[in-house]
């Protein structure tokens, strides 16, 4: 199965929230009216693309209606629409540091292990030479877990001792990286530690110490966000996004909810692309986000005409 039938089928849930809905919203002949606006409103919402991205596009709808005349056909335009929003949320990534570090953070829970784990994979087979920093050490399973992944696709894992300093372990990974001429340095954090400040201030530190060893680093701060947390989740980002310095979002468990349609409102809302997304447990769950691919991932095959 290819990568986009991978992400394609990771989204059935989704699509299934909106496509049968759509289908019935587009029915032939309908014209696009307030009605129709009015139905495909509640679709949206229930999609969870959240109340101020869905007026956006109802409003860019009724403009691009408005254009095209009484044979508007709203189901080919709304998926324009939905592709030129989710184009908003495709970045460039950062000019490439020696080695490029990469700081990966979020809550607990929200994929940041498994993504490192699917990221290393992705980018050994870009011919990427990779190495993966234990720096979570407020759990101790979390190096155990990271030490898995890592030998799932040859990758050394730099760890230092449970409960000690995030920090140094990311220095001793960065240091053992440049001596190796390795590529790309990956950086787990912790996600929860014994309260919120506490967490944005050893983020602040482990950016601090390495950037003092490496100018430019972290060339990148991924926030993972969790999918099936929906709005909830937008609001965390924003959070992580005031004080940790996020350049790229990856989106993980977009297989596990109806809610997929939070990409749209991340895509609205946040100035921050989405960098990735990871649409699964294995290795190989995981792709860059391509905006043409996502909408049409998400909104299915046309709604064919069943009378
Ligand atoms: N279905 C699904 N599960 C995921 C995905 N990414 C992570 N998980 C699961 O989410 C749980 C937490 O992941 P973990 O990487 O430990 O999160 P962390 O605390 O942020 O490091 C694990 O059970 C993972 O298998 C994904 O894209 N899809
Ligand atoms: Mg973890």
């Amino acid at each position: 199965m290819g990568l986009f039938d991978k992400l394609k089928q990771a989204l059935t849930k989704t699509r299934e929230a909106i496509t049968d809905k759509l289908a019935a919203v587009f029915k032939p002949g309908r014209k696009l009216d307030k009605v129709l606006l009015q139905e495909l409103e509640d679709v949206l919402l229930s999609a969870d693309v959240g109340l101020e991205t869905t007026e956006h596009l109802i409003a860019q709808l009724q403009e691009a209606g408005r254009k095209a005349g009484p044979e508007a056909d709203a189901d080919s335009l709304l998926r324009q629409e939905v592709v030129k929003l989710l184009k908003e949320a495709e970045g460039t990534p950062p000019p490439p540091g020696n080695p490029h570090v990469v700081l990966i953070v979020g809550v607990n829970g929200t994929g940041k292990t498994t993504s490192i784990g699917k990221l290393g994979k992705y980018l050994t087979t870009q011919g990427k030479s990779v190495m993966f920093a234990a720096a979570d050490t407020f759990r101790a399973a979390a190096v155990d877990q990271l030490q898995i992944w890592g030998q799932r696709s040859n990758i050394t894992v730099i760890a230092g001792e449970s409960n000690g300093d995030s920090a140094a372990v990311a220095v001793d990974a960065l240091q053992a990286a440049q001596s190796r001429g390795v590529e790309v340095l990956l950086v787990d954090t912790a996600g929860r530690l014994h309260n919120k400040s506490n967490l944005m201030q050893e983020l602040e530190k482990v950016s601090r110490v390495l950037n003092k060893r490496s100018s430019g680093a972290p060339h990148e701060v991924l926030l993972v966000l969790d999918a099936t947390t929906g709005q909830n989740g937008l609001n965390q980002a924003r959070e992580f996004t005031r004080t940790a310095g996020v350049t790229g979002l990856i989106l993980t468990k977009i297989d596990g909810t109806a809610k997929g349609g939070v990409a749209l409102a991340i895509a609205r809302t946040m100035s921050i692309p989405i960098r990735y997304v990871g649409f699964g447990e294995a290795l190989d769950d995981f792709d860059v986000f391509d905006a043409e691919k996502f909408a049409q991932s998400l909104l299915g095959e046309r709604a064919e005409a069943t009378a």
